[in-house]
């Protein structure tokens, strides 16, 4: 009955479609380039999962800002397949972020990456509104409610959308394409170290917060943008997961944040909660990620074979980002670089054909 009633609709649809002189039905909130990113989102898992790294190209151990360089590259000859940015702080104007990487060295790696194939996200560690410090100051939970309609900080927050609107917006080809972005604000709001966390706003608000960014980027004209939601590995069933979902009519890839520890740890959270996105996946159509992960200096050589990869196969996820090498912080490291004790596993990692590097996605054609 059911395969009957489908092929009704679609034989009607097929029908309607060649008598129609309309121009076939689009999603206009999107820009091509935004849905072809959305369709490459959901079909690669069928292939594999994409490699991602936070600040790739712009700085790493031991250096920073040298042209096309990357630590992953240069421990196995290619490119993550996908690179993230923070977009923080650019909201108060200035010329660099919260991790003093200049936006306009940003604006370049972005289309450099987009116009190699790959994929880019940005994050968007916004400082406090209320008290001026950065996006950990969780002294006030009032701050969320200020910034939505009617709050006293409303205003003023809505200029700082639309200075990320402007500067996404500003992110084009040479031919003028706006590049397509994941944008990944209001992340890791299962925990309570951000101004917009569990403990410092009720669901209704922080919903009324992502509505809100996602209307006012809409009205800035910047279609290019998917949006990805991403809490940490706190839950564990679908009713958690969704608790804050801002719906499927914003949200085009569901996430989950997560860090190793303790390993035993690490891999029951993030099964868990794996396990709940595949079952979200499939009910809300949307494709899935762990869009930030990592174990700090990689303490275990063989870390990316034994845990990573054993981990993340299992289920149908389109990306794996890890987080930064920081330069200017000691021991704050995510992927390996040349001399690394966990290069060779790396290497053996990134030649397991599950595993997407840039070349390897560039090789899939879509459908
Ligand atoms: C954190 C750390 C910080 C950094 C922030 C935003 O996880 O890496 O040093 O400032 O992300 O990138």
């Amino acid at each position: 009955m059911r395969n009957l009633k489908i092929m009704t609709g679609v034989m009607m649809l097929a029908a309607f479609t060649s008598c129609s002189t309309e121009p076939a039905v689009t999603d206009n909130s999107k820009t091509p380039e935004a849905r072809f990113l959305e369709k490459q989102l959901k079909e690669v898992a069928a292939h594999g999962f994409m490699i991602g790294h936070h600040d790739d190209p712009v700085y790493g151990i031991g250096w920073e800002g040298d042209s096309a360089r990357s630590d992953i590259r240069s421990v196995c000859g290619d490119y993550p397949a996908v690179m993230s940015f923070d977009l923080g702080r650019i909201e108060l104007g200035g010329e660099m972020n919260l991790d003093k990487v200049p936006f306009d060295r940003i604006r370049k790696e972005a289309v450099a990456q987009y116009n190699r194939g790959g994929v880019v996200s940005f994050s968007w560690h916004v400082d406090n509104p209320v008290t001026g410090k950065d996006s950990w100051d969780v002294s006030d939970s009032t701050v969320v409610r200020s910034v939505l309609p009617g709050g006293a900080n409303h205003g003023k927050f809505m200029g700082w959308l639309d200075t990320v609107a402007d500067f996404l917006n500003s992110i084009r080809t040479v031919d003028g394409v706006k590049v397509p972005v994941l944008f990944r604000p209001w992340h890791e709001h299962t925990g309570s170290w951000f101004w917009w966390g569990q403990n410092l706003c009720t669901a209704d608000e922080y919903k009324s917060l992502w509505k809100m960014t996602y209307e006012r980027m809409q009205e800035k004209g910047a279609s290019q943008l998917l949006y990805a939601y991403s809490p940490g590995y706190e839950p564990q069933d679908s009713t958690a997961y969704l608790e804050r979902y801002p719906g499927d009519s914003i949200i085009d890839l569901i996430g989950v944040d997560g860090y190793q520890f303790d390993r035993d740890a690490y891999l029951k959270s993030m099964d868990g909660v794996l396990a709940v996105m595949k079952q979200v996946s499939e009910a809300h159509g949307k494709p899935m990620a762990v869009t930030e992960t990592g174990y700090e200096t990689i303490p275990d050589s063989v870390w990316w074979t034994g845990t990573l990869l054993p981990l993340v196969e299992k289920y149908p996820v389109s990306y794996v980002l890890l987080w930064r090498n920081a330069r200017e912080r000691e021991n704050h490291y995510y992927a390996p670089y040349p001399g690394h004790t966990s290069e060779a596993d790396f290497v053996k990692f990134y030649e397991n054909p599950k595993t997407l590097f840039l070349n390897d996605f560039n090789k899939i054609e879509f459908k």
